[in-house]
């Protein structure tokens, strides 16, 4: 029974405005590479390429649809009127700030778009999301509410499923979801331990170089709603914030038994290994991998991303794929790393490699692309068809890509109405591909 239940991958697809801003303190790569060109047409298609992977692996893999961008009910709310392009222009002459925060295409990392808890360790039997608030940016703030509307298209049968509110947006409950959540068990329909992952305190006054995007406050309170069982609560490394690991899943990444981390990601790592071995008692036995700062330094870390992998269980395979950027086999360290990972007796068996080089400029890797759902087979019979990724959906978003998206968008790029108009056509196309129903974006809601 629980070898049937599987563990889906649910991409975001890279939006339209896929550009280089700069917009995200402490995420070094987007602070690097602001005012760059971007390429959005290279981006989806990188992330589509990722999708085929998993799916040719036999990953369940389903494709959540990007936000609509410019977000202009909130250049209106803060008071710029008149007609779309009116707005847009006015916005980006009297607060360009505010104007790109506005544009950014960041639903695409999808690991932010929500926690999840799995049926198996829920006391109603269903699975449950809490999309995340992500109120410490604003340019993430504004998903939220889109992101639960695609949660409940996705996964509509509410006896099966429980798509919660965002936390409420005070900065006590910052919540960036499943980018600080690790979910640990002996097979994936098994009972689980939760590792929650948090930055700050809810009331702590933080001084750090860099923000701390996740309270324990707003953990606590996802375990609440979710009923999650077996909640263990770890602190990040305030190291690794200081470095770049603005998210868990920079330093940490784990599936199964098996929890790779790098030295520096947690406060106190023992502690964190004594509460995952306790809360595992009888259940499985936990695999630790850690890589000592020695062999891989925190900025190799940032530079390559290696724990910012996929960490898959394949079928048919015993030992587990580690899915690595291409910027892992390109810095040295972290590429010895990866190698005597698949090569030592340990939990994984092989890394492969795959380039998401668009996303990975603004900080975002394999694993920041994909959200995690732990589904059994009736739960995965019941998310909607039409999102789920194979080789047909591949060929028909390619060609929707080639012909609806731009290659070539400098920041300034983002002032010009004709985009706005672009990726509304868009995204009505892409309405009609994955069967997301009347109303699913506010242009069609107003129109
Ligand atoms: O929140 N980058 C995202 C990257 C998110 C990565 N996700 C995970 N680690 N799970 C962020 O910092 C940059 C956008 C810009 O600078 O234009 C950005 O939002």
């Amino acid at each position: 029974m629980s070898s049937r239940t599987v563990e889906a991958n649910c991409d975001g697809l890279v939006g339209p405005t896929h550009s280089y801003v700069g917009l995200s303190p402490g995420n070094i790569a987007s602070q690097i590479n602001a005012g760059e060109v971007s390429n959005p047409r290279a981006a989806v298609l990188e992330g589509l390429t990722k999708m085929r992977k998993l799916a040719d692996w036999g990953v369940p893999q389903f494709v959540l649809p990007p936000h609509e961008r410019p977000d202009l009910a909130l250049l209106r709310a803060i008071g710029f009127s008149g007609t779309d392009a009116e707005v847009l222009d006015k916005a980006w002459k009297d607060a360009p700030a505010l104007a790109a925060a506005a544009c950014s295409a960041s639903p695409m990392w999808a690991a932010n778009a929500a926690t999840v808890t799995p049926s198996a360790d829920t006391v109603d039997g269903r699975v449950h999301f809490t999309p995340a608030n992500l109120l410490t940016n604003l340019h993430r703030s504004l998903e939220g509410p889109q992101t639960a509307r695609a949660l409940r298209r996705l996964f509509p049968d509410e006896t099966r499923f429980a798509v919660h509110d965002p936390l409420s947006a005070q900065s006590h409950f910052a919540d960036e979801g499943a980018a600080n959540h690790v979910r640990l068990c002996a097979d994936h329909g098994d009972p689980g331990v939760n590792l929650f992952v948090w930055g700050r305190e809810a009331f702590e006054r933080w001084d750090g170089r860099y923000p701390a995007r996740q309270t324990r406050e707003a953990f606590e309170a996802i375990e609440r709603r979710h009923s999650a069982a077996r909640g263990v609560f770890a602190r990040q490394g305030r190291a690794a914030i200081e470095g770049g690991a603005f998210h868990n899943d920079v330093v940490c990444v784990g599936t199964r038994e098996c929890l790779l981390f790098h030295e520096r990601a947690f406060e106190d790592g023992a502690a964190m290994q004594d509460d995952i071995r306790r809360a595992a008692d009888g259940l499985f036995e936990p695999i630790f991998v850690e890589v000592r700062e020695a062999d891989l330094p925190m900025d190799d870390l940032v530079k390559s991303y290696l724990f910012n992998s996929q960490l898959l269980v394949l079928p048919g395979e015993d030992r587990l794929v580690l899915l690595a950027p291409g910027e892992t086999r390109d810095n040295p360290r972290a590429h010895t790393v990866a190698q005597s990972l698949a090569s030592s007796n340990g939990p994984i068996g092989r890394v492969e490699y795959v380039d998401v080089r668009q996303s990975m400029r603004n900080g975002g890797g394999p694993a920041c692309l994909r959200l995690r759902v732990v589904l059994t087979q009736d739960e995965l019979a019941a998310a909607n068809p039409a999102q789920r990724f194979d080789a047909a959906l591949h060929e028909r978003l390619n060609v929707w890509a080639e012909r609806r998206y731009r290659d070539r968008l400098a920041p300034a790029d983002l002032a010009d109405p004709a985009l706005i108009v672009e990726s509304r056509e868009a995204l009505d196309e892409l309405t009609v591909i994955l069967d997301l129903g009347g109303g699913f974006y506010p242009f069609q809601r107003a129109a």
